[in-house]
């Protein structure tokens, strides 16, 4: 049975399904890499209907890496019915939910065995450095096919003791159930991360997908849909169409056969598929959009440890990171010392080549996001913050900024108040004895995605915690996330969660059934 068959394919790598594409071979990092190039549907390469394509821009030195084939609405329509067929009547619609488990994990395996090409082009379309990329992008990746691989067999219901109607006698139980068609439309700072947080969950119930990556990377996705097809998923089940998100994205939000669709990315964005949903069928939505998340170091703290961690908190991934620290609050009495510490640190991080292991800092991820921060930087300049560090382009080729500091950032200014996305750290002072003013202060945004405190006081760290509106909060640390642990905003950073077990929920619906006897 398919079952059985899977079982032996994973045994006999050998015998892994292979794949026709028109791609490119390129020999890079030390290794030959090929990847595909076209649309991926019902298990095919094959080229967009419109004929176009979009240029994959490499980031750091802005050549053409390639053209991949642009989705229309066309294509996404074709998507759509291939992962409608797949749920309603395809392989997919018959397995068990134990052998999606076993197609998951020999997919995770595959990743595996394929995790330096991944890095390597994952770094070349994002700007990601190589170690990071091979650590954070692509190992995450790994362990989220994993985690949601275990899940399969064990998304259970339950039995309810209803009032039954004498004389006779009920049974009411819950079944969850998958949605059908979801679709996924995810951002460009975590490629085939953001892909794997939410495909997994998504498979792992028992949906098909129609996946939109963004158009500036779409890379990973495609060597990913490669991958799947010789895991022996059935055609279908995963759909992955390159393309923009005026046209892909909002076919996918306002598409009637598509029941759930899962979003990362701005809050503008969110809003409007919000609303496509709305227009169109009610589909269930999950958000995960912006943050100005605020780090708050009081003078009690480990000062090495929270330099380090708030370093992090900001310049991870050239600060494209969704839970990156925006704001920085530093109790006065400690200001002056963190300031010039951190400038000393910041200082010392090696900008270059992303692919050269000894690199930390690569290139924003393109030109237009290099951009904004520039003209960000600017506005905070004329608003008066006080740069002390970088705060522009690096002086080579490539699209590298410099990681920057502003201190004495106000309240009322806009590098107080709008995401960065990029390696721009924004520091203000507080008083250390109003725990209630930084508190306000910290929760004075429309955002709640994330939050840190470093306190060596238990009391002031859980009083902080429950206070503190947001979905994720850290305490002596940054960044710590886990594919094990929910994940997600409050406010306007998001509705719903992914990873853990609370992202099953997002891609499964319940039924209750009443029984009488
Ligand atoms: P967006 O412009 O929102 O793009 C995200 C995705 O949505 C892309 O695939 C994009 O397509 C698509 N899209 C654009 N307009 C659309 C529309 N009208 N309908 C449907 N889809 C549409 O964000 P971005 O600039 O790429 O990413 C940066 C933002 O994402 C930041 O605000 C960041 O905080 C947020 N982010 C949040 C998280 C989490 S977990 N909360 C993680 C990463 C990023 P194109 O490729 O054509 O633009």
């Amino acid at each position: 049975d398919f079952c059985q068959e899977v079982i032996l394919t994973s045994r006999q790598s050998s015998s892994e399904k292979s794949c026709v594409y028109d791609g490119v071979d390129i020999q890079v990092n030390n290794l030959e890499l090929r990847f595909p190039t076209q649309l991926f549907i019902n298990g095919k390469f094959v080229n967009s209907a419109s004929g176009q394509t979009l240029d994959c821009i490499n980031p750091a030195d802005e050549s053409l890496i390639c053209q991949v084939q642009c989705a229309s609405e066309a294509d996404v329509d074709t998507a759509v019915e291939a992962a409608s067929t797949a749920f309603n009547k395809g392989e997919w619609s018959k397995i068990s939910s134990r052998d999606r488990g076993v197609l998951m994990n020999r997919l995770a395996d595959l990743m595996e065995a394929h995790k330096e090409e991944l890095a390597t082009l994952e770094s070349m379309d994002s700007g990601a450095v190589y170690t990071l990329a091979l650590k954070t992008h692509i190992g995450m990746s790994i362990e989220t096919w994993r985690y949601f691989a275990g899940w399969t067999d064990k998304i259970q219901g339950s039995t309810i003791p209803i009032s039954h109607a004498r004389p006779n006698h009920n049974l009411t139980y819950t079944v969850k159930e998958p949605f059908g068609v979801c679709a996924l439309v995810i951002p460009w700072n975590y490629p085939l991360m953001m892909l794997s947080w939410k495909m997994a969950a998504c498979l792992a119930a028992g949906n098909t997908v129609v996946l939109k990556p963004a158009e500036v990377t779409p890379l990973t996705a495609l060597k990913f849909a490669e991958l799947s097809v010789k895991a022996g998923f059935p055609p279908g089940v995963i759909n992955i169409i390159p393309g923009t998100g005026k046209e892909v994205g909002e076919a996918l939000a306002k598409h009637p056969k598509v029941r759930k669709i899962g979003f990362t990315g701005s809050t503008a964005v969110g809003h409007s598929i919000l609303r496509s949903a709305a227009d169109s069928n009610l589909k269930k939505v999950s958000l995960e959009l912006g943050g100005k998340s605020p780090l708050v170091i009081f003078s009690d703290c480990d000062l090495e440890k929270s330099v380090k961690m708030s370093m992090g908190g900001v310049f991870f991934n050239k600060g494209e990171n969704c839970i990156a620290a925006g704001r920085v609050f530093v109790e006065s009495s400690i200001y002056d010392q963190f300031v010039q510490k951190v400038v000393e640190e910041t200082k010392k991080i090696v900008i270059g080549d992303p692919l050269d292991r000894s690199v930390s800092h690569g290139p924003q991820n393109h030109k237009k996001h290099l951009e904004k921060l520039i003209a960000y930087c600017d506005q905070a300049k004329r608003d008066g913050a006080k740069l002390v560090h970088g705060g522009k382009r690096c002086d080579r080729p490539g699209l590298f900024f410099e990681p920057t500091i502003f201190t004495d950032v106000e309240d009322h200014m806009t590098i107080a108040k709008e995401e960065a996305f990029g390696p721009i750290m924004a520091i203000s002072s507080f008083d250390g004895s109003n725990l209630d003013s930084v508190l306000q202060r910290a929760n004075d945004t429309e955002y709640g995605l994330a939050a840190g405190v470093f306190t060596q006081n238990i009391n002031r760290a859980l009083e902080f915690s429950r206070r503190i509106e947001a979905g994720t909060v850290f305490v002596n640390t940054y960044n710590k996330t886990d594919v094990a642990a929910p994940f997600g905003g409050y406010k306007r950073s998001g509705i719903g969660k992914d990873l853990g077990e609370e992202a099953l929920s997002e891609y499964l619906k319940v039924k209750c059934v009443t029984i009488e006897y």
